[in-house]
């Protein structure tokens, strides 16, 4: 394990995970276990800057946990744990916090978007958010950050901190760099394709959830919102409904925009739509048989969380005891 290169990456369970976390997100994560040394967390603390049901909470932890092993991520290949279980991740984000400016925070448009959705709940954890986002990628001297597009601003405050902490102590942080891939990294909503598809959307036929029936996964296919200009063509500004369902369907079928073009040209959109839901319901339903095989098996699910916690917790504490001894705690 030693020698090789350190990926990190974290999901929230927020909600049920949607097509756009799996095509940009999960689904790259099992081809980089053989190669490098892996953890996945599920991102627990981060969910409560939005107010979460605790019941629900507590059930879409296992479901994530469920959905990482699903996708075909090896719990013995990679560390797959449960941030709130290794407490030197609320350690070093109360530290990093102190090396983060309120500007930095401020400019955060993830922050700006998410308080202006719950402006009632503008929260101080809402604010400090890429903190902890910070803390969790550093504190595992971690190589490369697999992650969407519209987690790139926070990446760069992590870098930002990592490289401020180590001009002022000496090295302590590995800075780590963004895996973004092309096709899949911004999947947008299937009614409303200027916005990005969300979990956390009140509209439902917004998005695809991994777990969704597949009757359900065409409904939503065949309603998608398109154009009145009737070609199958990727043009992002003037045509956003038809290019995210050609970016759906290359990233699904591994096709570049170009081909997914030439395969359907001159066809009508409803064949096209037809389509994109059936590679999507063929690529989603192994998944989610082996899905609820895993929900079923809750002690299964505890027992890796236990024996990762433990494994995290060992490289975490390493880094937690190097910042507390540079920033002059006594051990
Ligand atoms: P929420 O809407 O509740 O903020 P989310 O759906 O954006 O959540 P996250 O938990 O924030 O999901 O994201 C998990 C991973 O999935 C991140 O790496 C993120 O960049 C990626 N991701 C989320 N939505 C999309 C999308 N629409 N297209 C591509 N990647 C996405
Ligand atoms: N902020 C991310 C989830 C997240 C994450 C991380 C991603 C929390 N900690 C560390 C990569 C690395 C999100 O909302 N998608």
């Amino acid at each position: 394990m030693e020698n090789k290169k350190r990926i990190y990456s974290a999901v929230q369970p927020s909600g049920m995970l949607t097509l756009g976390n799996y095509l940009g997100a999960i689904r790259n994560f099992p081809l980089l276990q053989e190669e490098y040394d892996c953890l996945y967390c599920v991102a627990n603390m981060h969910t409560l800057t939005v107010r979460q049901d605790p019941e629900l909470l507590r059930e879409r932890i296992y479901a994530l946990l469920a959905l990482y092993l699903a996708c075909g991520l090896d719990p013995e290949k990679n560390i797959l744990y449960l941030q709130s279980q290794v407490p030197a991740h609320a350690e070093l984000s109360w530290v990093l916090g102190c090396y983060t400016y309120m500007g930095e925070l401020s400019r955060m448009t993830q922050f700006k978007d998410k308080s202006s959705r719950h402006a009632d709940n503008i929260n101080a954890g809402l604010f400090t958010y890429p903190v902890l986002m910070a803390a969790d990628i550093l504190l595992y001297q971690t190589d490369f950050v697999p992650i969407g597009r519209d987690q790139k601003q926070h990446l760069e405050l992590a870098r930002d901190i990592a490289i401020r902490f180590n001009k002022l102590y000496g090295d302590t942080f590995k800075v780590p760099e963004p895996l973004i891939s092309k096709q899949g990294a911004k999947i947008m909503s299937l009614q409303e394709p200027n916005k990005k598809m969300s979990k956390s959307d009140e509209n439902v036929n917004n998005f695809i959830l991994i777990t969704e029936d597949p009757d359900k996964i065409m409904k939503k296919f065949k309603k998608a919102v398109t154009d009145s200009d009737g070609e199958i063509r990727y043009d992002e500004e003037n045509k956003p409904g038809v290019s995210n369902l050609i970016n759906i369907y290359g990233a699904l079928k591994n096709l570049s925009t170009e081909e997914v073009e030439k395969a359907f040209s001159g066809l009508r959109y409803g064949d096209f739509k037809t389509a994109v839901g059936e590679a999507c319901v063929e690529t989603l339903t192994p998944i989610r048989a082996r899905y609820e095989e895993l929900m079923a098996d809750k002690g299964y699910l505890d027992g890796i969380f236990k024996e990762n916690a433990v494994r995290a917790g060992a490289y975490a504490e390493k880094t937690l005891k190097d910042v507390y001894a540079k920033v002059g705690f006594v051990l």
